[in-house]
């Protein structure tokens, strides 16, 4: 027996007519959920959403990851490939070499050799292309990353609760499959990378886990390697939430549930790579960032719900103890990540999917051919600027977390109006320690607010001619840091990194003094701009903010 009410409760705005904030309480049960897991989870649920929307709210018109295809190939976002394809580095090898060019589209590859699930696979679905993100997540494709930047604050901060789809209602279940008639080895598994350790059925995955303490669904994105027809490996590196999850359930002596998709929308991708905190919805947040629930639907065997629009989830469980060699993974930093070991094991019970069922693969390297790329820069810089308005710094314009810094790990760039003596170097400190920012990044650069921090011409300027390497750079040492990043030795010196705070602000004591940089003279730009096309160019003139001061 199952049961569903749905509560909206919206909040509206209305000297403007804008909808502030919605929230669809779900109070259904999933079949085989617990009566006690689901209270907590209802529990947890109603929640006070986070801080409302103040603006227009975008909505992603897209419901899954074949609408968003048909929308991205209309944009001519897509290069659909069909001549056979090998898996075997082949596939790779097309995706790294289509993206070393930064505006490569996202390839669709047909034909996968050898392949016996009638499966395409999609790589660089995101990438470096801050308009396939923007078409993702129902933002204007032609805004500058600074304005993403900016929409992504609002959107991120949405929450909106899943909607219960009816089995027989859910595309994913289209073919459904248990035990024995299961087999992995009939879909294309990448192997991307010559040293990588094996074939990846999972790298542009979500895994979805449930705390036994809790009930909060855990969404995180975690490679998976294929052993066997009914045996997939999952690495997750400590402290990652669906480790914690998998430990909680072992700790009580249970095995830990768990569910896969393989083929997923780019919104649910994105979150499963994002680190929330453990008392908030991933699930929730998707919904937010889509503007609308998330569609989940039950298993079959477990007490877990599946994405119902995903194209290919596997359902098992893990149990303590049950691990075989797992690794290494060429990695987003452009190097082979941590060596071979035993990892936990996933036992498949249930399969679903919908025929011909288009898989998500991530190819992690070297910007821009990263899967981890604007998406994560742009996601990552908005969530610094959250903190430091939690924080209550004044005067911070705006940050940037670049791509090419290994996936946006490695540098941010941050912008402030001095306000006062010390004020860049306050800015500098807050923003390296900050939580969205504190993990790995080895370089936090301050700039006034006219240069913009998304613009790396304008940053290197700063760089240049505004800081005194002698008396502008600071380091702070044994910070957070993580066994990937290779600059380090021994091995185990490396999740202890530093930090280099370099202030490429004009230096405050002298900001009256400071030389005044070459601007054009604010009316003499605005008529150039207005006869632009009269002077015979063909693109719209650049948009310049800083004018020559009498
Ligand atoms: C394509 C891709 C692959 C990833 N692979 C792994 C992985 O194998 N293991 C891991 O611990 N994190 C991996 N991550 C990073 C996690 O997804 C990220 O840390 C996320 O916050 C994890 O979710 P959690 O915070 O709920 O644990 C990967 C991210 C992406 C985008
Ligand atoms: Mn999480």
């Amino acid at each position: 027996m199952q049961h569903c009410s749905i509560v909206l409760v919206a909040r509206s705005d209305v000297a403007h007519g804008n909808v502030l904030s919605a929230r669809v309480r779900w109070t259904g049960s999933f079949a085989k959920m617990s009566r006690s897991l689901s209270k907590i989870v209802m529990e947890h649920r109603i929640a006070e959403p986070a801080s409302p929307l103040t603006e227009h709210a975008p909505t992603a018109n897209w419901r899954d990851l074949r609408e968003w295809i048909v929308l991205i190939e209309q944009k001519g976002a897509l290069k659909r490939i069909s001549k056979p394809v090998d898996a075997e580095e082949e596939l790779a090898a097309v995706t790294y070499m289509a993206t070393r060019n930064e505006r490569s589209p996202a390839l669709l590859f047909d034909t996968i050799v050898g392949d016996r699930s009638g499966s395409s696979v999609l790589t660089n679905m995101l990438g470096a292309s801050k308009e396939r993100y923007a078409l993702a997540v129902g933002l204007d494709p032609h805004l500058s990353i600074a304005e993403m930047i900016a929409k992504t604050r609002g959107i991120m901060n949405r929450r909106i609760a899943p909607m219960r789809v009816a089995k027989g209602e859910a595309p994913v279940n289209e073919i459904v499959l248990r035990g024995a008639d299961i087999d992995l080895s009939r879909f294309p598994s990448p192997r991307f990378w010559p040293g990588d350790g094996g074939r990846y059925i999972g790298t542009g995955d979500v895994t979805l886990t449930v705390s036994p303490d809790t009930g909060r669904i855990n969404v995180g994105c975690y490679r998976q390697m294929l052993h066997g027809p009914r045996r997939v490996g999952l690495y997750c590196s400590p402290g990652k939430h669906g480790l914690l999850d998998c430990e909680a359930w072992w700790k009580k002596g249970k095995p830990c549930e768990v569910v896969v998709a393989y083929g997923i929308d780019p919104v649910l991708f994105m979150l499963g790579a994002q680190a929330f905190g453990v008392k908030e919805s991933e699930i929730d947040v998707a919904g937010g960032m889509m503007g609308r629930g998330i569609e989940l639907t039950d298993a079959e065997t477990v007490s877990l719900p599946i994405p119902a629009r995903a194209e290919l989830v596997i359902e098992g469980t893990m149990r303590e103890g049950d691990v075989l060699a797992e690794g290494p993974l060429g990695e987003f930093t452009g190097y082979y990540g941590r060596e071979r070991s035993r990892q936990p094991v996933i036992d498949v019970t249930a399969l679903h999917m919908q025929n011909a069922p288009i898989l998500t693969a991530a190819l992690m390297a070297k910007y821009p051919s990263c899967e981890i790329g604007a998406y994560y820069a742009i996601m990552r810089s908005a969530r610094i600027l959250d903190d430091l308005e939690r924080i209550g710094v004044p005067g911070v314009i705006s940050a940037y977390a670049h791509p090419a810094a290994a996936s946006g790990w490695g540098i941010v760039v941050v912008s402030l109006q001095q306000q006062y003596p010390g004020h860049a170097s306050q800015v500098l400190s807050l923003t390296a320690q900050c939580p969205a920012a504190a993990y790995y990044t080895k370089w936090i650069i301050a700039v006034d607010d006219d240069v913009d921090p998304t613009d790396m011409n304008e940053v290197m300027w700063a760089l240049s001619t505004r800081c005194h390497p002698a008396e502008d750079i600071d380091i702070i040492r044994r910070t957070w840091s993580t066994g990937l990043d290779p600059s380090q030795f021994e091995m185990e010196r490396r999740p202890y990194g530093s930090k280099a705070l370099i202030d490429a602000c004009k230096p405050h004591r002298y900001l009256k003094q400071f030389p005044q940089p070459t601007l054009l003279r604010r009316d003499v730009y605005e008529r150039v701009a207005t006869r632009w096309a009269e002077l015979g160019f063909s693109e719209p003139p650049p948009r310049l903010t800083s004018f020559y001061k009498e």
